[in-house]
């Protein structure tokens, strides 16, 4: 069954979180909205009421430096949104019917890009560190809780009901949910169930794209061509795999290209299916109702600044579509062309295959403002940023600096990879601005390098298979890659690979994601140095040394790449290029052994089987051949046949062709090799056998006598 999105859309389930969404907006302001954090479109939370969670997490956090940060940040974005609005009105005013045209035309070339032939499967599991803690710990599947304690990573669908979602602060979210139990992270136990999924969905895709530890992008077209599946079933196979053996559940969503199976596979969480059928109407109709903030790539910044020019829903982007370019920037512009047509890759591949965009450590840390402990700290960074970056080895052009809400750019005079580097090019972006914030505390830190070099022996594409240009490259800086102006084109400096502005944009959603997460927990360490640890009962306290240690395993966890796993057969077999019906797949091996016996069948058909006795060809059909047989037998045609003259024999071999002749030889051999053949093909042994024998030796002095060969 395949569920069509046009008729699905828009579905109650979404109406009421988008409600739910509205009435947050438009009954507080912005900063309420913006505290709502990161994971506001998380699966499990259609029955929550927005508005009331923004409500408590604005009074537990008011008064914070958290809290400050944010409306600092929020009045900032609220002064650059009046600055677009600004010049929107000015754009009003102008002739933009070069614009128009220009937007119309590149609509219509990105619509001949259009390639609706692959199926692009992104699947993800469900509530994932919390279902793995719930396998070892089963009576916990029925109450609220939640994995992380400082900061909630991930909480079970019964949490979700209550407000609670990853990046809160674990002391909000025992508000929303008193009895909330937190649980503290166990990377080892999440990798390990990571790879036994990845270990299954290489069966099925074994060139399979891990985007992160829970979820993946398969491209399962030759898949569903051998195994002669339909999409929708191949992926329900899929998922009852996954959870036979895992024990865990998954969510898939199914469409033509990587963007829109994203999209998808968040529709029907958890343990569900959906299906954006591969048809232009129906994806358009998908996009048209879509609210922005939904597609991979607009964060919440973004979401805000198209809201203010109108733009709520992928099919308002139509509308604007003059204006974009100059109020954005050209990527961003060609960003949400494709978005409203719902055009995304379909090209997937390893992860470890794809450009490695930066390499970067951030850190928190109880808060300091002694300069020398703080210097000690940049140094810390500097020499866990080199470990990273030999062991994937890299060397940086550009090194960015986060001090907190801070984040600066510079571009030493020489690639870096040292801690000495790193830390030298580092230091001067510190002393700015501890001269500009005199008894500056801080609680996070953070360096990165992007613009990558390989360090690689004999690598002589330094910049991977995709390149990308200098501005749009920089991941930490999710509003400046659509505020890029310069570059038009999709292609590479070779002009050889297309470069997805999606990529990009997904990147930059990425880090806006991950410094809400550091940002919120800069507010649980606050609370808790601000409450102490004196209150055992309370489930989600951890010591500050605690909280630190969970900080910076997370920051680690994840973040390296493993090659995807070989199939079993594959591994048998190396040397020998990879072949889909060389997988162990039950359903792959079923289909094959039916193909090969319908096959054999067929050619067994075509090939007419010769009488030993009359040596007239015989319909290829056991059965009726043996009746055959028998009647020739049975008239004591042998009789006969020794009676026909030699006339008659020549007739008879030169009637038959050389492949009749082959045919008989064996049965004047009594039975070589191919004549077992045929039998086991066609005559079954016992009694048939022996009267073939029979038949073989009585006919000896016929076929001896013409021997034709
Ligand atoms: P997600 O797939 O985003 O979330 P989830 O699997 O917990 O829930 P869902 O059913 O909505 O997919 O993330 C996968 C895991 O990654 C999650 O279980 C915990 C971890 N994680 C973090 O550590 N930090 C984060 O900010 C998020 C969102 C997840
Ligand atoms: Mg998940």
């Amino acid at each position: 069954m395949t569920i069509n999105a046009a008729n699905d859309l828009p579905s109650t389930r979404h109406n009421f979180t988008e409600a739910a969404v509205e009435k947050a907006v438009t009954e507080h302001d912005t900063l309420k909205y913006h505290l709502l954090g990161p994971s506001l479109t998380k699966a499990g939370q259609d029955s929550v009421d927005q508005s009331k969670v923004s409500e408590i997490i604005y009074n537990a956090s008011k008064g914070s430096k958290y809290f400050n940060n944010e409306e600092h940040k929020d009045k900032n974005l609220t002064s650059k949104i009046e600055r677009i609005l600004a010049k929107k009105r000015q754009l009003e005013q102008l002739d933009l019917a070069s614009d128009l045209r220009r937007a119309e035309e590149y609509i219509a070339e990105l619509e001949l890009t259009r390639d609706l032939s692959q199926t692009v499967v992104h699947i993800d599991c469900d509530a994932f560190y919390a279902a793995v803690e719930e396998l070892d710990r089963p009576e916990l599947k029925d109450v609220p809780m939640a994995v992380g304690k400082g900061v909630l990573t991930t909480c079970n669908y019964h949490a979700r009901k209550f407000g609670c979602r990853s990046g809160m602060a674990g002391f909000v979210a025992m508000k929303l949910c008193p009895s909330l139990i937190c649980l503290p992270l166990n990377f080892e136990k999440y990798t390990a169930k990571a790879q036994e999924v990845r270990e299954i969905l290489a069966e099925y895709d074994p060139r399979f794209e891990s985007a992160s530890i829970d979820e993946a992008y398969l491209n399962i077209t030759e898949y569903c061509r051998e195994a002669e599946m339909d999409p929708w079933d191949a992926v329900m196979q899929l998922r009852a795999e996954v959870e036979e053996k895992t024990h865990i559940t998954i969510s898939a969503g199914i469409a033509p290209n990587a963007k829109i199976a994203k999209i998808a596979s968040n529709r029907n969480k958890p343990n569900g299916q959906f299906r954006v059928s591969d048809d232009r109407p129906t994806i358009i109709s998908f996009m048209r109702d879509l609210p922005t903030r939904k597609v991979n790539g607009i964060g919440r910044v973004f979401e805000r600044e198209l809201d203010a020019i109108g733009v709520r829903t992928c099919g308002e982007i139509y509308a604007q579509r003059q204006y974009l370019s100059k109020l954005f920037g050209e990527k961003a512009f060609q960003f949400l062309m494709q978005t409203y047509l719902g055009l995304g890759r379909t090209n997937v591949q390893p992860a470890e295959e794809h450009e490695r965009k930066s390499v970067g450590t951030e850190s928190t840390f109880h808060e300091m403002s002694d300069p020398q402990e703080l210097r000690e700290k940049l140094h810390w960074i500097a020499e866990e940023l080199e470990k990273d970056l030999t062991r994937t080895q890299f060397k940086g052009r550009t090194l960015l600096h986060t001090y907190e809400v801070f984040t600066r750019q510079v571009i030493p005079p020489k690639a870096v990879a040292t801690a000495d580097d790193l830390y030298t090019y580092g230091l001067p972006m510190f002393c700015k601005l501890e001269k500009e914030i005199p008894g500056m505390r801080l609680r996070l830190m953070g360096l990165r390098c992007t613009h990558l070099i390989s360090t690689k022996k004999n690598n002589h594409d330094f910049f991977g298979l995709r390149r990308f240009s200098s501005v749009d490259s920089d991941p930490s800086n999710p509003n400046g890659a659509h505020t890029s102006r310069s570059i038009a084109t999709t292609r590479d400096e070779s002009g050889e690979w297309e470069v997805w502005p999606e990529t990009e944009f997904e990147a930059a959603a990425a880090a806006e994601r991950r410094k809400d997460f550091l940002e919120v927990e800069c507010l649980s360490q606050e609370q808790e140095s601000h409450q102490g640890h004196d209150n055992p009962e309370n489930s989600h306290s951890l010591t500050q040394e605690e909280a630190l240690e969970e900080s910076n395993r997370r920051h680690k966890h994840g973040r390296e790449i493993l090659p995807n796993p070989t199939p079993p057969r594959m591994r048998m077999d190396s040397g020998i290029g990879f072949r889909h019906h060389d997988l162990p797949n039950p359903v792959l091996q079923r289909k094959r052994e039916e193909k090969e016996a319908e096959e054999d069948r067929r050619k067994r058909e075509e090939r007419p089987w010769i009488c030993p006795i009359c040596q007239r060809p015989q319909a290829a059909e056991e059965r009726a051949f043996n009746e055959h047989v028998d009647f020739c037998l049975s008239r004591g045609v042998i009789k006969e046949a020794a009676a026909i003259d030699d006339d008659r024999l020549d007739a008879q071999c030169d009637d038959g062709n050389e492949h009749e002749e082959r045919t008989i030889l064996p049965v004047r051999e009594s039975l070589s090799s191919s004549a077992q053949q045929q039998q086991r093909r066609g005559r079954p042994s016992g009694k048939r056998k022996a009267g073939s024998e029979v038949a073989a030796g009585k006919n000896k002095k016929l076929f001896f006598g013409k021997a034709c060969v």
